[in-house]
């Protein structure tokens, strides 16, 4: 081995060293003069030179000017060969450690090449900035077709394996996405669909095309499903699978938009500098004509939205933002009706949430409390088109039916506003399941198609100073995303290999089945036991919070902090979340208030009452419980089932800074998230595995025309393809019982090669053709 360009004898005693002094104490070829990374504090990893080595310490000059004394285990070797920017694929670097992962990151993102692959994954590190020329026409032209890693990497790239997939092997196929939140999923989703409608669709043609109301569903849904966070400031609030539909000619011919579970509490709760959902401010800077048919003004004149100091986003003009709404409403298939009402709904939640209410003469009673109030309260009937009189009997009272009497109960203040609050999220999560409903039944499903690609956004992976339900089910989504990636990288492709009995050293990664069976175990998982709480009468979040903690003493990913009463912590593969259990309950119950149904079951606006069809009888009466959590956790099983039926294909989101902002790219924030999104594990198995592969008879018939003798020459199949990759002289594949195992980018260089013996017979036969004309 070379060291700095001399070999390891002649270094040695050029620094006269004992050679096995380096042996004993440098067991992974590091030695006095060596390039090494060392762990630091704030910046994960820094590099430096080794000056001396004392048993098994190393002390390193590094090049921020520091001195570091450290355990060899702990230092790695650095690539000084490396090529400056970088490789485009992790597989390729000499050295694989994190560092060495890192430093190749930092170093393209540095000449904004924001995608790396890693094998088949793709890596995308968000740039915080537009780049127009990475996404145009032209691009989009290149990468059609393109062999597989020949071109840059890209997400356009990606899309193209699956739709050749799609189209070559008849088999659906789905693209993942994954990261936390402000990572850039959402934006990346886009583009994959903007790429496969390019694909998919049908040049030319005018009008509102299935791939043009695909794309267009975006921006709808966005305005009504996504609001700024702490994290993200269009932080997608649900989840979101889309399945592109394809006819025999790999043509779009239908789609079906999958939504997971809006986050409800937003409507009627915001923490500064957070905004609620975009549809409401948007609103508020509509053309005055819209403002004034509706009443609005300021929003900081609504409660709804004034809890926040927030209001309007850096870059978004929301006036215009209003328009591009409407237009997007338009392609999709929403009739200018239909537009009109969904906003007078909207702006009459914001009128909802300015009714005040003050104490009743009667005990746990209230009233309207002013004229303000009085004219939010006439003013949100006569959006809805409900009757005034009833909608303030629906706030402020409730019916309480027995088996002898009904009874009517009055509402103190405080009860009146979750009443209040409780409406206005209904309401709110009505109109968004009519917008999707919407969309799927215009956009349309093609029954015959035979083959998807589903393209999969989620909301990411969440953890801030409170969280809650919402946190949670996110959380969990997250860990059901990243148990698909583990047992597809790591747990199937192992398999596999012992299966096919080819030589393979096992390759350890963090399973988090343990987390799953915490969360959605049936019985005594959390959900389970949330459920039996709400189920049970007496229960409070205390009780609940008790039982968690009495189920889950020893249960490793479980955690009760010290000195709480209600809230409790788990170790998720991203890190510990702790939620408050204080609305779990409440959060869980997925109900509407009987009065609420009435009253806008009776609206003399269709589009409202068509929000609330009237009940079947016995389920107004029976008061059984309908579960969220459950339900979501139903919802995911089919997600996943869904997706193990395609051939999946992975991309990595990475947030690069948490101030949102170009050119910072933060070591250990990005190293945290590799390490747990088990990129690290799965550059590894890349390098070390064999990620393509194809059965005997596969394999033939795609490459027997590299080798017309070999498939003459009556071999069984498995000797054929040995020959065959003989003759084309690869190394390092291997031959299964039933399948052919190629290295990466193998299969790459067989395809090359079978392109030019195609090409050179197309030429022979045209040449003939030609002579005998
Ligand atoms: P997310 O979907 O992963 O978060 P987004 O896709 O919304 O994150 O990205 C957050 C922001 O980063 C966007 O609004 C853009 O400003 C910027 N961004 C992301 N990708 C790109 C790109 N390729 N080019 C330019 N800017 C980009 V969440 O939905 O919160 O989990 O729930
Ligand atoms: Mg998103």
């Amino acid at each position: 081995r070379l060291v700095n360009g001399l070999s390891l004898r002649t270094y040695v005693l050029k620094n006269k060293l004992k050679l096995k002094t380096i042996i004993v104490a440098a067991p992974v070829n590091i030695i006095v003069g060596s390039h090494v990374w060392v762990e630091h504090p704030e910046l994960a990893w820094v590099d430096g030179e080794v000056f001396k080595i004392s048993a098994e310490e190393v002390h390193v000059h590094t090049t921020n000017g520091q001195t570091v004394i450290t355990n060899i285990s702990k230092v790695f070797p650095k690539d000084t060969e490396a090529p400056p920017g970088g490789v485009d694929d992790m597989t390729k670097l000499s050295y694989l450690h994190e560092p060495g992962v890192l430093h190749n990151l930092a170093a393209r993102y540095e000449l904004n090449e924001i995608y790396t692959y890693t094998g088949n994954i793709l890596i995308a590190i968000n740039p915080f900035q537009r780049l127009p020329h990475l996404y145009d026409t032209h691009m989009m032209e290149q990468y059609k077709g393109a062999q597989f890693g020949e071109l840059s990497p890209h997400v356009f790239a990606i899309a193209d394996v699956a739709y050749r997939a799609m189209i070559n092997e008849g088999k659906s196929n789905s693209i993942l996405v994954s990261g936390e939140s402000g990572a850039g999923k959402t934006e990346t989703t886009k583009m994959l669909m903007r790429y496969l409608a390019y694909l998919g669709g049908r040049s030319g043609v005018e009008g509102r095309t299935v791939e043009q109301q695909v794309l267009e569903s975006n921006p709808v849904l966005e305005a009504f499903g996504n609001a700024k966070t702490v994290r993200n400031n269009n932080s997608s609030r649900f989840g979101k699978f889309v399945e592109l539909q394809f006819d025999k000619n790999g043509r779009i011919s239908g789609a079906a938009v999958r939504t997971y579970l809006l986050e409800r509490s937003r409507v009627c709760q915001i923490s500064d500098p957070e905004r609620n959902y975009h549809c409401f401010y948007l609103l508020c800077a509509a053309p005055p004509e819209v403002r004034e048919k509706f009443k609005l003004g300021d929003p900081k004149s609504f409660h709804y939205l004034n809890q926040s100091n927030c209001y309007a986003l850096d870059g978004v003009d929301d006036t215009e933002e209003y328009l591009a709404t409407r237009r997007a409403m338009d392609i999709v298939g929403i009739s200018e009706e239909e537009q009109d009402a969904i906003f007078r709904v909207v702006a009459a939640i914001l009128h909802l949430g300015n009714i005040e209410f003050a104490k009743g003469e009667e005990a746990d009673s209230s009233v309207i409390k002013d004229e303000k109030s009085r004219f939010h309260l006439n003013t949100t009937a006569e959006l809805l088109k409900c009757d005034a009189k009833s909608l303030e009997d629906a706030l402020i009272n409730r019916v309480m039916v027995t088996p002898e009497e009904v009874i009517t109960r009055t509402l103190d203040p405080v009860a009146a506003v979750s009443s209040r609050d409780a409406l206005a999220k209904t309401v709110y999560s009505r109109l968004f399941d009519w917008l999707v409903d919407k969309i799927n039944s215009s956009i349309g499903q093609d029954p015959n198609s035979r083959t998807i690609i589903g393209v999969l956004d989620i909301y990411g992976f969440e953890s801030f100073k409170l969280n809650s339900f919402e946190q949670f089910c996110i959380n969990f989504t997250n860990e059901k995303l990243q148990q698909h990636f583990n047992q597809h990288v790591f747990k199937m492709e192992q398999e596999e290999y012992t299966k096919e009995e080819i030589n393979w050293s096992y390759i350890e990664f963090v399973d988090n089945q343990d987390v799953l069976d915490l969360i959605e175990k049936k019985p005594g998982g959390i959900i389970a036991l949330l459920d039996e709480a709400c189920m049970f009468p007496k229960s409070t979040h205390e009780t609940f919070a008790q039982k968690l903690y009495q189920t889950f003493k020893s249960n490793k990913r479980f955690i009760k902090p010290k000195l709480s009463r209600t809230s409790f912590t788990i170790s998720h593969y991203a890190g510990e979340v702790t939620y408050l259990a204080d609305l779990f309950l409440d959060k869980n119950k997925d109900y509407v208030v009987a009065e609420h149904q009435v009253l806008l079951t009776a609206s003399k606006c269709p589009f409202v009452s068509g929000l609330f069809p009237p009940l079947p009888e016995e389920s107004s009466k029976s008061s059984k419980f309908s579960s969220i959590g459950s339900r979501f956790k139903l919802q995911l099983q089919s997600l996943m089932e869904t997706l193990n039926s395609t051939e999946p294909h992975y991309i990595r989101c990475v947030k690069p800074n948490n101030a949102l902002r170009p050119a910072i790219f933060e070591n250990a924030n990005i190293i945290q998230q590799l390490r747990c999104g088990g990129v690290l594990e799965a550059i590894r198995i890349s390098c070390a595995g064999y990620p393509t592969r194809r059965t005997f008879y596969e394999f033939l018939h795609r490459f027997g025309v590299l080798a017309p003798d070999v498939l003459d020459g009556n071999y069984d199949d498995k000797v054929a393809c040995e020959k065959i990759l003989d003759k084309m002289g690869l190394k390092g594949y291997q031959i299964g019982k039933t399948k052919v195992f190629l290295r990466a980018g193998q299969m790459a260089e067989l395809d090359a090669r079978r392109a030019e013996v195609l090409g050179n017979a197309a030429r022979i036969i045209q040449r003939q053709i030609r002579t005998y004309i």
